[in-house]
């Protein structure tokens, strides 16, 4: 279909689509229009053409043997009696739903573990000194994360007395102990002993602790094939140990080494959206996931005889900026610039100014290669595990070895391109300002001081009541909804409601855009408690703690908060809730399934495959709660949505027995407003 056919059939169904429509970002409205007028087809025009598939949609439809498709419709208004479907082996809905689930935190799982585990690798070909690309630069950290690895970090003189050991043998030990939990085949994997102790105790007793972050991953692939594992809960059972193998594993061992090689972050001060490309420099925007990519374009268009070739090229200079979570690792570490989420990739090549857009990993839509075909925009991938066969892409291959050069290459061949631009350059004005960084270290000293770092300022004012609760709000854009709509009601309402929110990925970029990760949006979005720590500690009210992986620091400072004491024993006690207001990747449902089994309750958006599947959707919403403390729900509207995550923070605190304190707070700041009035 052509964009004008797109354009005619949806007119026919219905009203005539704007583009205000389809997102509320006025800058990919201004960019959707335009692709319109230059009749590039981008997926805002596919997913008003295409619907899905609505037996996949209640995650109902089998395709594991060749026998299949085996497809199972809940009929309209349920199951009548007893639920004859079954497919032709005989798997019944819930098998088929279970199974298909189980494989998606499968590959969930797997993305972010071997993200993980490219890190690992890299991070020991520095510590052994294998490459001069990368160095062991965050010692501090290193001397934190090493005992959780088992590596001690001081000897015993021969006088008894105790000595510093030697950094690189502290790292290449780091580096060894780390890359073992991937292919590690019994006991378990050890940070995993980082949860507060009666949530390892749990899993324990469930038997549910990952004993090898790979080994979970390939269970799973076995029991969903074809005549396995035909038990809802049991297929359930395995997705807990691989998704605790991916948060509390995977994924938070990438963000340790990453933050060991390229430095922890701390709050920095940035710009988002499509108007921080700028017409007169050389535009890279880096796209994926990985910082071993993106840190070395960084450095390589630092240089100096890069900026005179771009000069000579006519450019002022070289403006970087990011999309998806590479643009979250590079923003927390180095302020530059966010692009802008999932949803804009197309977006911001139809601007016209985009002279390379290079990609690694995840996220990346096959389509960019067609939209840049009708642009000068080269797309580079750079990943052996990630080519595009669409359009004409180049591949730059990118090697840890040889990785300052290969930067090098990418960044040139952007300077070069510079001269090709074959459209008017038109970039949207909005850009919006932001700080970003808080890492749950910067947390902690932000709110302590560096003298007496801890959350226990934080856990005082949620006690106090000042401070409702924690959200986490994390996740994709999804082509099925208006685009940064949930992400946005969703967040205002919490904060509105005095919870301060935790955020990542893709909504981290959707809530920049809007100006809420600022100090000053405490005073204008949220409600009186929440706006009197934020001015009094001067942070936003909504904290971007980085990309998907990072997630594991949310999950860090969830266990800090338990630590800090007085909010309970355990993340299940806290007053807290887990929310993907437009999640759309496999990694979401592993995200969701590490946070649920660790005692959060977590609300996706949009929809979720398993209401063709109804004992087992019951399972993942109601019976977990008795098990894990935590569960899954689903909530459409983003408002309800926000209603519910608020209703069980309420709950907790009830439970708590602070659920009074909030009441006398706002009683007295209240009274206060009067006094200040009269
Ligand atoms: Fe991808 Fe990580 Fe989702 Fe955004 S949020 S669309 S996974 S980039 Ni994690
Ligand atoms: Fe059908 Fe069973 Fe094969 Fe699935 S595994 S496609 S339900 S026969």
């Amino acid at each position: 279909m052509t964009t004008e056919e797109v354009k005619k059939a949806v007119k026919k169904e219905k009203a005539p689509v704007r583009a205000q429509d389809l997102t509320v970002d006025p800058a990919s409205a201004q960019m959707i229009e335009r692709a319109w007028d230059l009749e590039i087809e981008t997926i805002f025009d596919r997913a008003q053409s295409m619907k899905p598939c609505n037996i996949g949609v209640q995650g109902t439809c089998c395709k594991n043997c060749s026998q299949g498709p085996c497809r199972l419709p809940l009929p309209k208004g349920g199951v009548e009696g007893k639920d004859t479907r079954k497919g032709l082996c005989g798997a019944t809905a819930e098998t088929i739903a279970a199974r298909n689930f189980a494989r998606m935190v499968a590959a969930g799982a797997a993305a972010h573990s071997d993200h993980g585990r490219g890190v690992a690798e890299t991070f020991l070909a520095a510590a052994r000194k294998e490459t001069h690309d990368y160095h062991i630069r965050d010692t501090k950290k290193l001397l934190e994360i090493a005992p959780d690895f088992g590596v001690e970090i001081t000897v015993q003189g021969e006088n008894g007395e105790v000595l510093d050991r030697d950094i690189d043998e502290i790292a290449v030990e780091v580096g060894e102990a780390a890359l073992a939990q991937w292919g590690q085949q019994q006991g378990e994997v050890c940070t995993a002993k980082r949860a507060p102790a009666p949530r390892y105790e749990l899993w324990k007793k469930l038997g549910v602790l990952p004993r090898g972050i790979d080994r979970e991953i390939v269970e799973i692939m076995h029991r969903t094939h074809i005549g396995v594992d035909q038990h809802y809960e049991n297929i359930l059972e395995q997705c807990s140990r691989a998704a605790i193998g991916d948060g509390w594993g995977g994924s938070m061992i990438a963000t340790d080494l990453q933050d060991v090689l390229f430095g922890c972050p701390y709050p920095v001060k940035s710009t988002a959206n499509l108007g921080v490309l700028k017409a007169d420099h050389v535009n890279i925007v880096i796209h994926g996931h990985e910082p071993l990519l993106s840190e070395m374009i960084v450095q390589a268009a630092e240089l100096p005889e890069m900026v005179e070739l771009a000069k000579s090229k006519g450019a002022h200079g070289i403006q970087l900026s990011g999309i998806c979570c590479t643009a979250n690792e590079l923003l927390m570490r180095h302020g530059i610039p966010l692009c802008g989420d999932f949803l804009q990739q197309e977006l911001a090549i139809v601007t016209g100014a985009v002279d390379a857009m290079v990609v690694d990993v995840q996220c990346i839509m096959e389509n960019i290669a067609n939209v840049a075909q009708c642009f000068h925009t080269k797309v580079i991938t750079t990943n052996p595990r990630a080519k595009i066969a669409s359009g004409d892409t180049i591949h730059i291959e990118f090697d840890e070895h040889t990785a300052f050069e290969d930067a090098k290459k990418i960044v040139r061949t952007g300077i070069e391109n510079f001269p090709n631009r074959s459209k008017p350059v038109i970039i949207p004005d909005e850009k919006s300002d932001l700080v970003a960084g808080f890492s749950y270290e910067a947390i902690n000293y932000h709110l302590g001081g560096t003298f007496r770092a801890s959350y226990a300022p934080l856990n005082d004012n949620i006690i106090n009541g000042r401070i409702r609760g924690i959200g986490g709000v994390v996740g994709c854009n999804n082509a099925r909804t208006v685009h940064n709509e949930g992400h946005l009601t969703v967040v205002k309402e919490l904060i509105k409601h005095d919870v301060i929110v935790l955020t990542t990925g893709c909504n981290a970029i959707a809530c920049a855009k809007a100006g809420l990760l600022t100090p000053e949006a405490a005073k204008v979005f949220c409600g009186p408690g929440l706006a009197e720590v934020c001015e009094t500690v001067g942070i936003p009210p909504v904290l971007h703690m980085g990309s998907c992986v990072d997630n594991s620091r949310i999950l860090m400072a969830a266990a800090e908060v338990v630590k800090a004491g007085g909010l309970g024993n355990d993340i299940s006690d806290l007053p807290a809730a887990g929310s993907a207001p437009e999640w759309m990747s496999e990694k979401a449902i592993s995200i969701g399934h590490y946070f649920v089994v660790s005692g959060v309750y977590t609300v996706f958006g949009v929809t979720l495959p398993v209401s063709g599947a109804p004992v087992f959707e019951n399972h993942l919403y109601k019976e977990l709660e008795n098990i894990y403390g935590g569960m899954w729900d689903l909530v459409v509207d983003p408002y309800e949505h926000a209603q519910k995550m608020i209703a069980h923070i309420d709950k907790k605190r009830k439970a708590l027995g602070i659920d009074k304190a909030r009441e006398r707070v706002l009683f007295d700041m209240a009274a206060r407003r009067d006094l200040e009035a009269a």
